[in-house]
């Protein structure tokens, strides 16, 4: 009772404890207004019953009790047996069947699906909440919270739900010494100097939040897995974590590194086939299940990016994935095989040569191969998470192998939680499309899911790398692609615009001004973020040898990786028609290929994914590429800039932590924007000479480059790429202060003065600006990003916005360095006050 007692009040804390801080993302409970409590006061029971004794079934009951507290206001009272007044009733089928036979429940439910029923018996309500397995009833716990938290009614209750998938996973890419592989929003929640963390709070706050969407798996490691995960000494450790997750039905898996019966076990190979290695896997696999019974499975990145696999021994993946998966086979575990299977050492010169092809031309043949518990993990791309891409070709090419989709939740290649980009629209399109399988739709939700073909695993896989940021992410509005992952897994059939409006309910509340407001933001964020990224199906162009971050366009030519756009003077795009060029198109399906095949039904969003076409091709709208290509990308900064004039009329109607942060963030992404609109269409104005139509590419009004401007202590440097600073130049103080003067020659009037500078991570440098000896701002420029040299993803903006400029005024900036950074400026814009 003691520990039970205990239990409701860690519960009850994290609500409190952490404010509107987003610590508890879409789960706030806040309390209704009161109208809409008193609708609810009339109708909820004042008691919940539970029958049978699971973790699950604890957390179900005591959720219901913390969220109809937080809501309503009132504490459900905690009965053992049916009562004789209304209550919400739990348990699973078997055990209500059993305890509470009078309430004749009949009905049969899929794994993890629910059942929210309303029964009237004896002139007493009840609202039962079963299910067939525990996790099911925690998952109705959670749904009918949900409702209560939309307005929706509960009075009659009678819909039973049924997941899409049955594989509903997150894995997070945490390395053991607790830094996260593209995770954003701060270190591991689960490691820390290659041991697992002491104190798993964040773990089971994290698995509550995961079971909330019905998520029931979690690879708790960085798929370029160290193999000292599976020394023995690490199993009890991971067994903490599977114990702290398992009360949210949320089940521990294992990322695994190939090598690992050589490496920990010190056999002398790893060939999946010779007899010692498939004992090493076997006799690992019965030692983790004695710690951790209920142990979801392996996955497994081999032969890709430096990783070792089964090429090593001239053996496939098929054997490699078997031999695993036979180990797990008698405890019920399951591996998921990477599809992201790659040479990045690829000749970029041969212009057949295309990485596009890889996962389709490895896993093909296979097909029929694997085990019944392995399972085909596929990004949704062909390439890797790039702002977009077609579906891969493999999903509509593995009929007798179970596959899951692999949704990348973190925003490697979409901003990395700097800017707003949500994606569930970019993953409806591609669970949408229909591959064309059959005669019948057979869209790519239908074949991952294991529907079309049958198969008895499938589903969705969210890489969501989340951190020890208070808010997680390291972005409130972030937090929205977790939910939208696991709503889509459980039902891909949803909308992205109810996704958005549900989440942001959820999380910020009901005024209307402020779901218009933020739902409308995040459905046009993705498109807005392609525009001035990489439009038409270029890719994000950005930096792939290095961070992923910055404007970098031609860092993905000329080098093996694969990502090749192949712009040049003559045009734009890769040639991966079946025709004339790499052949990839030929891996759909016959009528898909058709239709990317040809320019005339190809979609403009992927032509140059697919197609290489002169600068001067007319798109479908009539428009030529770039024109386009120059248009999109103003279009996407003044979609930004609006975001920010959109988002001020919220002061006051949310709180104002998340207020002051989310505008923060979203004038940094609007500097940001301009900084990538400019790179990337001076990028393509020099390649195609070609100008920009309405006269805005290299004429920017209002500007003054600082390496023309008056310098004392400041030297002048290039910057590379070039187009990541104005003028391919800027000024770095290599001295303990320097300044850089400026003469206003403009019309006199109220001004906003916009100061392009660089902020690097490894330093914090201090400017100072001066109107004639008056000082009007300072600040330090200590943003978290990811770049240590001035480039794309290090170029910053300051607006100093309410300041009278007269002509012949001097804009005397100052700067002292520190540490690496060097306090360098790129130019100053006058806009007229008002633009
Ligand atoms: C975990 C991309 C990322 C890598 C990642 C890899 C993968 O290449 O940049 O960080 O490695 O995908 O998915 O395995």
């Amino acid at each position: 009772m003691l520990r039970k007692v205990a239990l409701l009040l860690v519960l009850l804390t994290p609500a409190n404890l952490h404010g509107e801080t987003g610590y508890n993302m879409w789960l706030q409970y806040a309390a209704l207004d009161d109208a809409s409590a008193r609708r609810y006061r009339d109708v909820a029971p004042a008691v919940v019953t539970s029958f049978g004794d699971a973790p699950t079934i604890e957390s179900a009951r005591q959720e219901l009790i913390l969220g109809i507290r937080g809501m309503l206001g009132r504490t459900l009272r905690i009965e053992s047996r049916l009562p004789a007044e209304a209550a919400i009733v739990i348990g699973t089928l078997a055990e209500l069947r059993r305890a509470a036979p009078q309430l004749a429940l009949a009905a049969s439910l899929e794994p993890d699906g629910y059942w929210p029923k309303t029964v009237r018996l004896n002139a007493n309500g009840y609202t039962i909440i079963t299910a067939e397995n525990d996790r099911g009833v925690l998952y109705g716990a959670f749904a009918l919270l949900r409702k209560i938290a939309l307005g929706e009614s509960i009075a009659d209750l009678d819909q039973k739900q049924t997941p899409y998938a049955p594989i509903r996973w997150v894995n997070e890419w945490d390395n053991l010494d607790g830094t996260i592989e593209r995770g954003y929003g701060g270190r591991s929640i689960f490691w820390n100097n290659g041991r697992v963390r002491e104190d798993l709070t964040r773990v089971r706050d994290y698995g509550r939040l995961l079971a909330s969407l019905g998520i029931n798996g979690c690879s708790i490691n960085n798929v370029n897995a160290n193999p000292l995960l599976l020394s023995s000494d690490m199993i009890p450790q991971v067994a903490r974590i599977a114990d702290t997750f398992r009360p949210w039905g949320v089940r521990v898996a294992l990322a695994i590194d190939f090598g690992s019966p050589q490496s920990v076990g010190k056999l002398n190979t790893y060939d999946p086939l010779d007899p010692a290695v498939i004992a090493w896997w076997k006799s690992k696999a019965d030692e983790i299940y004695r710690a951790v019974p209920d142990f979801a499975g392996f996955v497994l990145k081999a032969d890709s990016e430096g990783r070792v696999g089964p090429s090593t021994y001239n053996r496939t993946h098929a054997d490699a994935a078997n031999a695993v998966a036979r180990a797990l086979k008698p405890h019920g575990g399951v591996i998921f095989y990477r599809g992201f299977v790659y040479d990045h050492h690829m000749d970029w010169q041969n212009l057949k040569n295309d990485r596009a092809r890889a996962a389709y031309d490895n896993f093909h043949p296979l097909d029929g191969q694997f085990d019944d518990n392995v399972v085909i993990q596929i990004k949704n791309g062909p390439i890797d998470f790039q702002v977009r891409e077609p579906a891969s070709p493999l999903f509509g090419a593995l009929e007798k192998t179970n596959q899951a989709i692999e949704l990348q939740v973190t925003q490697e290649y979409t901003g990395q939680a700097r800017h707003l980009v949500f994606l569930p629209p970019m993953w409806k399109e591609t669970l949408d499309l229909d591959m064309r399988v059959r005669d019948s739709s057979t869209p790519v939700k239908a074949l991952i899911s294991g529907r079309t073909f049958r198969r008895p695993a499938g589903g969705f896989v969210g890489v969501v790398n989340i951190g020890l940021d208070e808010n997680w992410f390291g972005n409130h509005l972030s937090q929205a692609n977790l939910y939208g992952f696991g709503r889509l897994a459980w039902d891909p059939d949803l909308s992205a615009r109810q996704i958005a409006e549900e989440w942001t309910r959820l999380s910020f509340g009901d005024d209307p001004k402020v779901v218009e407001t933020i739902a409308g933001m995040q459905i046009s964020s993705w498109r807005t973020y392609e525009n001035y990224t990489g439009p038409l199906g270029l890719q994000t162009l950005t930096d792939i040898v290095g961070n992923h971050y910055g404007v970098a366009v031609e860092a993905s030519e000329r080098n093996g990786w694969g990502q090749w756009h192949r712009a040049d003077e003559r045009g734009v795009g890769m040639d991966r028609t079946a025709a004339t060029g790499t052949g990839f198109l030929g891996q759909y399906r016959p009528a898909v290929g058709r239709m990317y095949e040809s320019i005339a039904t190809c979609p403009d969003d992927l032509i140059l994914f697919v197609h290489h076409v002169p600068y001067t091709h007319l798109l479908h709208s009539g428009k030529s590429v770039i024109q386009y290509i120059y248009d999109s990308h103003y279009e996407g900064a003044e979609a930004v800039s609006k975001y920010v004039r959109d988002w001020k009329p919220l002061r006051g109607r949310i709180d104002d932590k998340r207020y002051e942060d989310v505008l923060a963030q979203l004038q940094y992404q609007a500097g940001q924007a301009v900084v990538w609109r400019d790179a990337v269409s001076a990028w393509f104005l020099r390649a195609s000479g070609i100008p920009d139509a309405k006269g805005r590419v290299g004429h920017y009004a209002g500007r003054m480059e600082a390496e023309a401007a008056n310098l004392t202590g400041y030297v002048v440097t290039t910057v590379t790429p070039r187009e990541t600073a104005s003028g391919g130049k800027a000024v770095e103080c290599k001295a303990a202060r320097c300044a850089a003067a400026f003469r206003y020659d403009g019309d006199p009037g109220w001004s906003e003065i916009v100061v392009q500078y660089f902020d690097v991570n490894n330093g914090a440098a201090r400017f100072r600006v001066f109107i004639g000896n008056q000082l009007v701002d300072e600040w330090t420029a200590a943003d978290r990003v990811p770049s240590r040299i001035l480039d794309g993803g290090s170029s910053a903006r300051r607006v100093i916005s309410g300041i009278v400029l007269r002509k012949g005024d001097e804009i005397r900036i100052e700067g002292m360095p520190d540490g690496g950074e060097t306090a360098a400026l790129d130019y100053v814009e006058i806009h007229a006050a008002g633009n």
